[in-house]
């Protein structure tokens, strides 16, 4: 009788915990108890590896439980049975010694390929993205017109210069930022992965990419395709302050047309963004030219 109450609690404590899962979890229209979509060309490979080792073990652990219960049935203890003593079957060890061991180097080689598929160098025509991670949000930027991210590095970073580039290298003057992550379908992206403060991580569940973002380095070895166009979300996957929960960046695939596109507008404003502070460079430079220090009348107050 004392266990009703134990059982009922944890049953209550089951609902309470599913309903909380529930309201977290993403809205999905599709595929709710699986996996969510896989949108890039790696994350289908990695899904077909994933969807062989779910229904091989399924199938193996439905086989070998209805021998086992079969068994257990016909060999129950009756009236009149006699127990009968195996010393064991070399032959039947062997086999199924074997047939285990050759399905796992068969996965362990397969699951290799794919790994070293997924980490080889990233193709020539990919779109070359800096993401930078800080508490709490996402920066990314890409090359300009001259097709050259310019360089980075980890002690340039500041409040004026938020992705660490080094002001020698003019490569990076025409670098244009976005807070979304906007990639063209059906080519491949290549990310550099970067942190300004702690460890981040770069996640998107329908990419089947988790990639942490480690202060001080260059994580260059990201690459995916993306598959279909539509909208995402980049989120942080590494606990890293209290505003972790809420560190995430839109993700938009697009057209290459539309990519063109916003790729144009934003060189064209970060064009315009930097004629008008040479502009307002110039007036500094002659504004304190036709009144040099001399002639401050502040100036020979304070020397009075
Ligand atoms: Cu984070």
């Amino acid at each position: 009788m004392r266990s009703v109450p134990c059982k009922f609690l944890f049953g209550a404590a089951i609902f309470l915990l599913a309903g909380a899962f529930d309201v977290m979890a993403e809205v999905r229209e599709t595929n709710l108890y699986w996996a969510p979509e896989a949108a890039t060309v790696g994350a289908k490979k990695i899904d077909t590896l994933l969807n062989f080792i779910f229904y091989l073990t399924a199938a193996v652990f439905v086989l070998t439980q209805t021998v086992y219960i079969y068994y257990l049935v016909k060999y129950r203890k009756r009236p009149g049975s006699k127990a009968y003593y195996s010393h064991g079957n070399n032959k039947l060890e062997i086999i199924w010694t074997a047939i285990p061991t050759a399905i796992f180097l068969g996965l362990v080689i397969y699951s290799n390929r794919l790994w070293s598929e997924l980490h080889s160098p990233p193709p020539e025509n990919s779109v070359k993205v800096d993401v930078v991670s800080y508490q709490f949000g996402w920066d990314m930027r890409y090359a300009g017109a001259d097709g050259q991210l310019g360089k980075v590095d980890v002690h340039s970073y500041s409040v004026d210069n938020k992705f660490g580039l080094v002001p020698d290298d003019a490569a990076g003057d025409d670098d244009f930022s976005s807070t979304e992550l906007v990639i063209p379908v059906n080519r491949p992206v290549h990310i550099y992965l970067h942190s300004r403060d702690v460890i981040h991580s770069f996640y998107v569940p329908q990419f089947r990419l988790y990639q942490a973002a480690v202060p001080g380095r260059t994580i260059a070895w990201v690459w995916f395709e993306p598959t279909r166009t539509g909208n995402f979300e980049l989120a942080c996957s590494q606990i890293c302050g209290s505003g972790h929960y809420n560190m995430k960046a839109p993700i938009r695939v697009v057209t290459q047309e539309e990519f063109e596109k916003w790729q144009s507008g934003k060189i064209q404003a970060k064009a315009e963004e930097a004629k008008a502070a040479a502009g307002a460079r110039a007036l500094r430079t002659s504004t304190a030219s036709t009144h040099p220090a001399g002639d401050n009348p502040r100036n020979k107050e304070n020397k009075l």
